[in-house]
């Protein structure tokens, strides 16, 4: 089934200069990338977002690492993209790796980049749908539907 999955590159992907390796990454999974752009993630942005994850201990720190504040990205940059493709969702997972940076398998994303730093925080370089349901929420929610290619 062909599908739609968004992927965010995270303040640590842009601030370590890991953006074009982890495109190269993404090219290689055959997918079609149908859109990208810069965002500065608003703290409104961010909650709602990781919604789903707001009874976490971890929760107000996720917030500060999207928004870039652990790295020095006073704009809250993060590079969001839309993959297209047959099972992109899965697909674009499995590039991706597990979500603890030490367990992901190695060759992946997270694998070769990600990182768990001295304070705890989880540093795995890229966010990415993880089922139907999450993707659709999650394209609407960073894209206007004209800032996709049909
Ligand atoms: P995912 O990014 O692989 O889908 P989720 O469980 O949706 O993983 O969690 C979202 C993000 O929250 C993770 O990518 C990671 O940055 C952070 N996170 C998840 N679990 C932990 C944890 O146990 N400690 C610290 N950060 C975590
Ligand atoms: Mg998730």
């Amino acid at each position: 089934m062909t599908e739609q999955t968004l992927v965010l590159i995270k303040p640590d992907g842009l601030a370590r200069r890991l953006t074009g390796l982890t495109i190269d990454r993404l090219d290689a999974s055959g997918l079609q990338m149908v859109a990208a752009k810069m965002v500065g993630v608003s703290e409104k942005l961010a909650r709602e977002h990781y919604k789903s994850l707001s009874d976490k201990p971890f929760f107000e720190n996720l917030i500060k690492y999207i928004r870039g504040e652990f790295h020095g990205l006073k704009d809250h940059r993060v590079l969001a993209m839309v993959y297209r493709g047959e099972n992109a969702i899965k697909k674009v997972r499995e590039v991706c790796g597990a979500t603890n940076p030490e367990q992901a398998a190695a060759g992946t994303i997270r694998g070769s980049f990600g990182r768990i730093t001295t304070a705890g925080q989880f540093e795995n370089v890229i966010h990415a749908s993880s089922d139907p349901s999450d993707a659709a929420r999650e394209v609407a929610l960073w894209f206007k539907p004209e800032e996709i290619l049909p």
